[in-house]
This record gives structure tokens, sequence and C-alpha cells, in this order.
């Protein structure tokens, strides 16, 4: 009785031996027939040709498979067929580690973000005037800091808010930051002012509520300029990578994420940090990743312990907003930090950040 039993595990092992081969056979005849399609640029499924396949199959099936199982079985194989033809273009992103396994580096102004230091973001919510700015630029150089940010064009919740200065924003932020040494970053939200915008910015900012506007994406991808691209409100993961890839393939790789809440349930601040998607960013793609403290809380007082937390899980860089006097600030007023709260707040993040980067 066992050694019957030996003998039929043994016919057993040598049949799956032949159905691997056999499968191995086919996805080697798979393979060739979508070098063929590659170079007459046909689509690589074609579900009349898989149709007959499998009349074919169930025409011949004598049983005891039903022809159900067996259709079901044989299109597990198809699938698994198509997917090797399938020229890895979802598994190797150009903004993947897959496709680069160094870090990016995004050079502004002397500053390297991504080399491994931790850089910082500062400036109003809006550029409302310029003396405003100016005073925020001033902080900023006293510290030592280079990147400014200022909105101009400002894509708010509601057409009736305050929409920005428009051009003239951008003009006065780049009178400040020539007078202060400062690199300047602000949003772009038309693909038709991306080309007057570069004149004035040295990073392209891309906000949360266009991340997922291909044109503009495109659009900032044809430039030689740095992109700060945000996470959008909804976006996974996935749709974020996928964003940054939009302008990459167009052939500007100096792209900086930045993860800036996602809409959750909760509603104790304005977003929800998702500060794992920090090492997520840092494992699946080369390029720099952020957290705006500001606009993920929407609470003055938790930028400090989740700008701590950002460099503790290996954030590139913090961004947050300081205006001197928020009170009056024509946007975001709860949560930007006047001058002597940055101080304080500086003061404290760059000795977290001496101790967590030693
Ligand atoms: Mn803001």
């Amino acid at each position: 009785m066992s050694n019957e039993m030996d003998q039929l595990r043994n016919q057993l092992d040598e049949v799956n031996l032949e159905i691997l081969e056999l499968i191995n056979n086919r996805a080697a005849l798979v393979q060739q027939v979508g070098q063929v399609k590659n170079k007459q640029s046909m689509y690589r499924f074609d579900p009349i040709r898989e149709r007959e396949m499998l009349n074919l199959i169930t025409s011949k099936n004598n049983g005891p498979f039903e022809n159900s199982t067996i259709e079901h079985i044989f299109k597990e194989i198809f699938k698994a067929g198509l997917e090797l033809q399938e020229d890895d273009h979802r598994k190797a992103l150009l903004v993947s580690r897959k496709k680069k396994a160094e870090n990016t580096i995004v050079e502004i102004k002397g500053e390297k973000v991504g080399d491994g230091k931790t850089h910082f973001v500062f400036g109003p919510c809006s550029v409302e005037s310029y003396e405003q700015t100016a005073a925020v630029a001033k902080s900023l150089q006293s510290k030592g800091l280079k990147l400014l940010r200022g909105g101009a064009f400002k894509p708010r919740t509601s057409p009736y808010d305050f929409q920005g200065l428009g051009l003239e924003g951008l003009q006065i932020l780049r009178k400040v930051a020539d007078e202060y040494d400062l690199a300047v970053i602000s949003e772009i939200v038309n693909p038709a002012h991306i080309e007057q915008a570069v004149e004035y910015l040295d990073v392209i900012q891309i906000g949360a509520r266009n991340m997922q506007n291909f044109e503009l994406l495109k659009a900032a991808g044809e430039v030689n300029k740095p992109v700060l691209l945000k996470r959008g409100l909804s976006a996974t993961i996935s749709e974020f990578i996928n964003a940054a890839e939009y302008i990459m393939s167009r052939g500007n790789g100096n792209i900086i994420l930045c993860e800036r809440g996602i809409r959750t349930y909760e509603t104790a601040t304005r977003n929800t940090l998702d500060i794992s998607a920090v090492p997520v960013l840092k494992q699946e793609t080369h390029l720099p990743v952020m957290v705006d403290v500001t606009h993920s809380t929407g609470r003055r007082d938790l930028l400090l312990p989740t700008a701590k937390a950002a460099i503790a899980v290996g954030a590139d860089g913090v961004m947050a907003e300081v205006h001197p006097d928020p009170a009056v600030a024509l946007s975001d007023s709860a949560q930007q930090m006047d001058i002597p709260t940055f101080d304080k707040f500086f003061e404290e993040i760059i000795e977290v950040d001496r101790r967590l980067k030693n």
C-alpha cells in the first residue's frame, strides 16, 4: 500500500516537473511574441487571440477538469506571460530606487537637499507686501538660512478667499531674496505661467491641490528648475510617486517630494501627517523628501513636535510658515509662527537635529 502511494507520488513529482518545463517553454515563446509586437508597436494584450486559445484548449478538454476550471488555470498562465512582456515599466520608474540607487541631491543656492543633512524652508503662507516678506527674510538671514517660501498664486478652497498677489508677489519675492541672499520657492498653478515664473523663482512649487494637474506637472518637467512637489490631499503614496514621474519623464529630475498631511476622519489636526510616508518615499524613490509641518497639522503647538518627528524619521528637510504678524495674515493665520516663536522654534529644532544627526 505504502509502496503504491510512493509510486503515485513519484509520478506526480514527474508530472509537476513536466508542467514546470512546459510553462517556462511557453513563457519563452511569449517573450519572443512580445519582442515581435514591440517592433510592430502592437498592443501586448489581444483579447481575441486569448479567446481563440481558450476555445482551442477547452475543445480538446477530456476532463476530469471542467472547462471553467481549465479556463481559470490557463488564464492565470496567460496573465503571468503578459506580465513578463511588460518591459518593467511600472517596476522601474525613473524616480524609483530600482532605477537609480544613489540619492538625488537637489542643489539650491548652495543648499544640497538630499545630502543627508536637514534643510529648512520658511516663509509666509502668502506674500502680502514687500515689508511683510522682508521681515521674514531678515529673520532667515540672521539664522544663516537660505530657503524662503512665499505664496504668490494661492489656490484656495473658496474662490472668495485671498487668491494671492500673482506676478507682483513673484516680483516681491525675487527682490527680497536678492536683498537677503536667499533662494525663493513659490507655487505655480497654471502651466502657462511656468515659463515666466522661472525668471523669478529658484524652485517651482506644485501644491497639494495640483498634484495631479498633469499638464502642470509636464510643464514643470520641461524647464531647468528644481520642483518641490507636495502630496495631494487624498493622494496615495503611489499616486504621489507617479506625479513625480510625470515631471521626471519630461526631463527634469530635480524634484523634492513634500509630505504635507492627508485627509482622514481625524479632526484634531487640519490634516493627518503621514509620517511613515517619509521612509516609504525614501525607500521607493531616490528623491529628497521634506515635511511641511504647517499644513499637515494646522496647529502652531504641533509644529515643533512634528518637525522633530520628521527629522527623526529621516526627512531631508522641514518646511513651516512664518509671518511677522500672523493675526492679520490673509491666509493660514491660525498656524503661522510669528518671529519670536520662530526664533524659539528654530533654536530648539537645530538642537534636536544636532543630537539626532551626530
Ligand atoms: Mn499656507
